[in-house]
Formats: structure tokens, sequence, C-alpha cells
């Protein structure tokens, strides 16, 4: 019998000769967990099927863009129809009018929206925005918060407050990053003391509303309410990113599940259905500083271009149909509960929570342990457990997010059977993961 993924690793080992580790993004070349990454040959639903034939039960869904499954027939039927049409032609088209309606209908905070290509740019774009309609430059970013890679986002956090950000990759010049400063996710107090000191300075705070890219990690009480208060004392913006968060913790995405009413929301993923897109968008007052009505300077050859436009409008309009977000939503109130459980009973330590379309699920080192910020994630969490848990969900067809500090997701498309499988598979691979 050959080997389970002797294609996909036959694929990386070509792939390392003419892509810098094989792949066109970091997390996919498996180093969270370890082997070779499984190589995708097509998707349809809930699954995907692996170069070597094999079928999976996917959860990180292209990391959040495809809450309508792989390969959905209105996305496929309406990206076929407009690619007939043309692909590009740097241009307006009414199909950016609309889908910029469609995400101020679901979005109570957002009233205007300019489209680019990515949730990198989208974020960039909005922190530029900030600079220019405050006149200040400093910005806060919290520990464990992924923003995309632009230079100033990409930050090592200090331990403490008031941390003037350090570069933290090669290549990020420090004065990039010296008006960064970083604070505790989930710390208030850190947050205030960074106000108190740079106040005056600071244009804006940007937080992922439920972090996802340290694991799952939902705002404790009171925590984004704070942020609201101090950034309006200060006159600073408050930005949710909801790259991820959008349209998965709710259909108005986080903002409305915890109802913030943020000055400038980022968004990406579910808006493009697949295809590269990303957003800024918020209050019209703020919006208007973005060139050409403004003086601000932001664009992009690919910015909301038709296919994925078609392909955002499609993916949004299945998620707004009568039941559709609450059907997905009770797929993850299952599976959390189920794991949670499995947890309990086979004595694994675990962490899971869920919120809407988008779930986690922490290996404790000991039971009792909570993670809520990045240091408690390094500390409390156990990779080495998740590792082997990964591993032994997908020899038993369940894809997973590649690293511990990951957020999973669900579709429309999961059915009630893919949920019964996935606990099934799940016990046998607790089991595993137990002995680790
Ligand atoms: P992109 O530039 O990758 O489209 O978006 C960056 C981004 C911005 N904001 C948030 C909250 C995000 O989660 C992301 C990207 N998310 C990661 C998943 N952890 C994308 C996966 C990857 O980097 O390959």
């Amino acid at each position: 019998m050959t080997e389970r993924y002797a294609r996909s690793k036959q694929l990386f080992e070509e792939a390392q000769k003419v892509l810098p580790g094989g792949v066109n993004s970091p997390v996919r070349a498996f180093r969270g967990v370890g082997g070779a990454p499984i190589f995708v040959e097509r998707g349809a639903g809930a699954y995907f099927w692996d170069a070597d034939g094999n079928r999976y039960i996917d959860y990180v869904l292209s990391w959040g863009p495809l809450i309508a499954g792989h390969a959905h027939p209105a996305v496929i039927e309406a990206l076929g129809k407009q690619a007939a049409l043309g692909t590009s032609f740097g241009a307006p088209t009414e199909l950016e009018t609309e889908l910029a309606e469609l995400v101020i209908e679901m979005i109570p905070s957002v009233e205007q929206v300019r489209f680019v290509n990515s949730g990198t740019e989208a974020t960039m774009s909005a922190l530029r925005l900030a600079r220019a309609y405050t006149g200040r430059s400093k910005i806060i970013k919290f520990t464990g918060c992924y923003h995309g890679h632009a230079d100033m986002l990409l930050v090592k956090a200090g331990s403490g407050v008031a941390t003037l950000g350090l570069p933290d990759s090669p290549g990020v010049p420090a004065q990039t990053t010296s008006s960064t400063l970083t604070a505790e996710y989930n710390n208030l107090d850190e947050a205030s003391a960074l106000f108190a000191e740079h106040g005056a300075d600071i244009a804006a705070v940007i937080i992922e509303p439920v972090a996802g890219n340290m694991g799952f990690v939902p705002p404790e009480p009171g925590y984004l309410e704070g942020l609201r208060s101090l950034t309006r004392e200060h006159g600073a913006l408050l930005i949710f990113d909801e790259v991820m968060t959008g349209f998965r913790i709710a259909p108005g995405g986080a903002q409305s599940h915890f109802n913030i009413d943020p000055d400038l929301t980022c968004l990406g993923k579910v808006i493009g259905g697949g295809l590269p897109v990303g957003a800024y968008a918020g209050k019209r007052e703020i919006m208007q500083t973005v060139a050409p009505a403004g003086p601000m300077y932001q664009a992009g050859t690919l910015s909301g271009n038709p296919l994925a436009m078609v392909a955002g409008l499609e993916t949004l309009r299945q998620i707004k149909r009568e039941g559709a977000f609450a059907q997905i939503a009770a797929r993850v109130a299952a599976l959390t509960a189920g794991l949670g459980a499995l947890g309990e009973n086979l004595g694994v330590p675990l962490q899971v929570s869920g919120i809407g379309s988008m779930f986690g699920c922490y290996f404790l080192r000991e039971a009792g342990q909570r993670i809520t910020s990045y240091a408690e994630a390094r500390e409390f969490a156990n990779p080495q457990r998740y590792a082997t848990f990964f591993w032994a969900m997908a020899d038993r067809g369940v894809y997973l997010a590649p690293s511990q500090f990951e957020a999973a997701f669900v579709s429309l498309t999961h059915s009630e059977d893919d949920i019964a499988a996935t606990l099934a598979a799940a016990r046998e691979a607790l089991t595993l993961a137990r002995d680790v």
C-alpha cells in the first residue's frame, strides 16, 4: 500500500526547489506541526481532496474566506459569467458599488468602503488613513494579534506596557516600528497606561476584536468597551481588524456581536469568497480623507476587480439567506461542545471555545489553566500535543489548522454527519495525543 501522503511529499520536494520554503505563505509549510504539507488538488463544499486522493473535512477553508464552502455552485456560476465578460478593466464597474452597498448594509458602523487586494493592504491603508485624519503618528497593536505583514505591524511585542516596537523580522528598519506601541491583549490597564503616556500622539488602536492569530481568544467582558472609551477620550481612532472575524463571528462582524461602534473596519477573506480582496471602511467623514476625495494616497491596479466582487457578492448573499448563519453557528456549537466533553471524558485538558462560525481548541499543559492573552497562550498551550492531534485527525480525514496558534472555521456546507464524523475521529486522536 502506498504511503498516505506520498504524492504530497514528492510535490513538496519539487516546490522547495522553486519556492522559498516550498510555499507562498509560511504557515502552509506545516512548521507548526512538523512533517510535509498536504498538497490540495480540489475542493467541493465542506471537503477537499489532496494530491494522493485522500478526502478531508476542511476546517481551515482557506483561512476563513470559504464560509459558503469550496466551489459553491452560485459562486462558480457568477465567476464563469463574469470571466467571459472580462476579468479586469482598471476602470469603475457597477459591481464595486453593489458589494460596497452590501457591506454597508451588513456592518452598521460602515458608511463608505475602499476595496484593496489583501488584508495586509487593508490594515496598512487604514493605519495610514488614521494618521492622515488625526495628524498623529503613534499606533497601538496588541501582542499576539496579526494584521498582515506591513512593516509597521511586524513588531516584537515587549513584555510590558509602553513597549516601543522592536522589529519582528529582518528587513524592517527600527524607525518604521518606532511609533508602534504594544500592549497585552485583554489587559485594559496596559492600554490605559499607553494612553496616559502617549495619548496626544496616538492616531489609532488596531485590534482583532476576537483574536484568531494566537489561537482563538475572545475579548474579556468590558475589554472592547474600555478600548472604545479610551480612544474616544483621547481622540484616537478605534480600528477593528475584522479581516478574519468579519461576517464570521456574526453576519455583521464581531462589532455587531459585541455592540461596539469602531471608527474604521478592515475586511478581507469572506468578502472575496476565495479570491484576493481586502477592504478598509468606516465613517464617511474619515473615509473622505482617502484620495481622490481627499489627500491620503492609496491605489491598486486590481482593487475592486470584477471577479473578486462577484465572488464576494455571491458568498455574502449565501450567508444572508434566512437561517443560514444560524445553521453554521449550530454546527460550531455542537462541535465545540462535543470536543469539550471528549477532553473531559478522556482526561485531556482542553480550552475549546467558539462564536458564530469560528472556533478554537487549545491543548493545555494542565487542567484549570485559562488562556486570555498571547503570553498565556505561549505558557499554557502544548503545541507538541496539538501536533500529534493534528496528524491523527489528518490521518482520519479531518483537516485542522497546521498550528496551535490559529483559529478554525465552519461553512454552510458542513453537515451534522460531518460534525459527528469529526467527533468520532477526535475521540481516537485525543487518546493518541493524551500520551504525548
Ligand atoms: P492577508 O494579507 O493574508 O490577506 O490578511 C492579513 C490578515 C490581516 N488581519 C487578520 C486578522 C488576519 O487574520 C490576516 C491573515 N490571516 C492569516 C491566518 N492566520 C492568513 C494565513 C496566512 O498568512 O497564510
